[in-house]
């Protein structure tokens, strides 16, 4: 007899998502994935000035702010024909690169462990240690700290307590990689100063120092400890290099280009195949499963069942995010880090894009160390755009953010916003099933073994869960 296990709302992740599967016989046979809530940023951006798009559209998300400030910065360049200074494109990459990294420190940390780490380790095998003490103490105290439950979470091992400790450690990484970012941007979180054609910013070599400070600290952070915890956590946890699977298809924008060879380009990789050249029209927003606001009510097609727009690329869907990022590039060390674990190629799966994750922040760590010299202090940083112009057109932002590509594109008429898109990374991953086209994380769940009783129990959820969380969903950017 069939059962459903509803997983509502999915804790540890940005915004409200609604994880509804069918388990039979141990296996999860259907899956549908909600964005429960309307936000409506499109639909506010119209009739204003198109430059107030680069300030309003940082709101869309509390986690990652920067990448639509930057995204939207492009589509407006593109509008007005605007060519942005090379200081402000700099500037950008350094902004956005260390945003990205932290971000995916957080998820490492905060997000993910709790799924894999019992954190009563720290009081049991943390003993006469002060820092394990002292977070055993915090984490008993905080009502918001829910660890996962079930019989399959690692309790004991030097690494284990190591990574239980990361947890405090990367807090303060995070923190004191905020005013790195603040030094260049303005302000975190929204940085104020990216605009269309560079960044505001009154650059003095101080600014420049406290970054370069909180650079080195984050960058020594990820080798020292992020990246081997990340290997270890998929020594410890091999079964989940053949589980979340989804279709296998792939599609990043590229970036960090500014070096003699860009980090990433772009492309779509169907089930393994050759990468073929990314192309705009072959995008399409598919919206028989979504709901849509209509007069302030909730509207929608018979059977809608999300606010998130289905995103298909060639009408198919395709996953984005670091794991992404690598296979599009073919990535030859991370596959050979990957063959350490008896993975022949660069395949969808949970571990995979754990691990993906940990590794591209070590290789755009790399680069921006590399960037950050290239930075010319007598050198203008922005060419600012004509705010009395009354543009008319269309302009397009090819980005990319932490959770995978970004899109921005807008109409302007008359000067004035006449249509704004927003296509966002978990859009892509988290998308409904349209035209019998699964969504990539639907997909990622089907086939799933469930352990413990096919209920609700918390061992079959914390499956799911990790499934789920690996993808690191940012609900809130993909209803905006
Ligand atoms: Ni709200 Fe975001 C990133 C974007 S995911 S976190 O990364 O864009 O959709």
């Amino acid at each position: 007899m069939p059962k459903r296990i509803s997983i509502d709302p999915v804790t540890r992740i940005e915004g409200h998502l609604a994880i509804e599967t069918v388990v039979e016989n141990g296996t999860v046979i259907d899956a549908r994935v909600a964005g429960r809530m309307y936000r409506g940023f499109e639909q506010l951006l119209l009739n204003r000035h198109p430059v107030d798009a680069a300030r309003i559209t940082q709101r869309v998300c509390g986690i990652c702010h920067e990448v639509h400030g930057i995204a939207a910065s492009i589509a407006l360049e593109d509008l007005y024909r605007l060519t942005p200074t090379r200081n402000g494109l700099i500037l950008r990459d350094l902004i956005l690169g260390l945003h990205l990294v932290t971000d995916h420190i957080f998820h490492f940390y905060q997000l993910t462990l709790p799924d894999y780490l019992d954190f009563s380790l720290l009081g049991k095998q943390g003993a006469g240690n002060r820092q394990a003490a002292q977070l055993a103490r915090i984490i008993s105290t905080a009502g918001t700290f829910a660890p996962s439950r079930g019989e399959d979470l690692l309790r004991s091992g030097s690494v284990a307590l190591e990574m239980a400790l990361g947890y405090a450690e990367a807090v303060a990484v995070r923190k004191s990689a905020g005013s790195g970012l603040a030094s260049l941007g303005g302000k975190v979180p929204f940085c104020h100063a990216i605009l269309p054609g560079g960044v505001t910013t009154n650059i003095t070599s101080d600014r420049l120092a406290r970054y370069s400070t909180a650079l080195e600290e984050t960058a020594t952070f990820v080798r020292q400890s992020y990246l081997p915890h990340a290997q270890a956590l998929a020594e410890e946890f091999r079964p989940y290099f053949s589980k979340g699977r989804s279709h296998g298809n792939f599609y990043d924008n590229g970036g960090f280009a500014l070096l003699q060879e860009p980090l990433y380009r772009s492309g779509v990789v169907f089930s393994g195949k050759e990468p073929q050249p990314f192309r705009f029209d072959r995008v399409e927003e598919v919206g028989e499963a979504s709901f849509a606001n209509v007069n302030g009510k909730q509207s929608g097609p018979p059977g809608a069942y999300s606010w998130i727009q289905a995103l298909h690329y060639n009408g198919r869907s395709v996953e984005v995010g670091p794991l992404a990022r690598l296979a599009v590039n073919r990535d030859n060390r991370f596959a050979s880090l990957l063959k350490h674990y008896q993975q022949n190629s660069i395949r969808s799966s949970v571990m995979a894009r754990i691990l993906a994750r940990a590794f591209e922040a070590q290789k755009i760590c790399d680069y921006l160390l590399e960037l950050l010299p290239s930075y010319r202090l007598d050198q203008a940083t922005i060419n600012p755009p004509d705010m009395q112009a009354r543009a008319n057109g269309s302009g397009t932002g090819l980005s990319l953010a932490a959770r995978g590509a970004l899109i921005h594109q807008l109409t302007a008429n008359d000067g004035k916003i006449a249509r704004y898109r927003l296509l966002v990374p978990s859009a892509w991953n988290f998308g409904p099933t349209a035209r019998r086209e699964r969504g990539t994380v639907e997909a990622a769940l089907i086939g799933t073994p469930v352990t413990g009783s096919a209920s609700a129990s918390p061992a079959s959820s914390l499956e799911i869960g990790r499934i789920v969380r690996s993808f690191d969903p940012c609900l809130a950017c993909a209803i905006h």
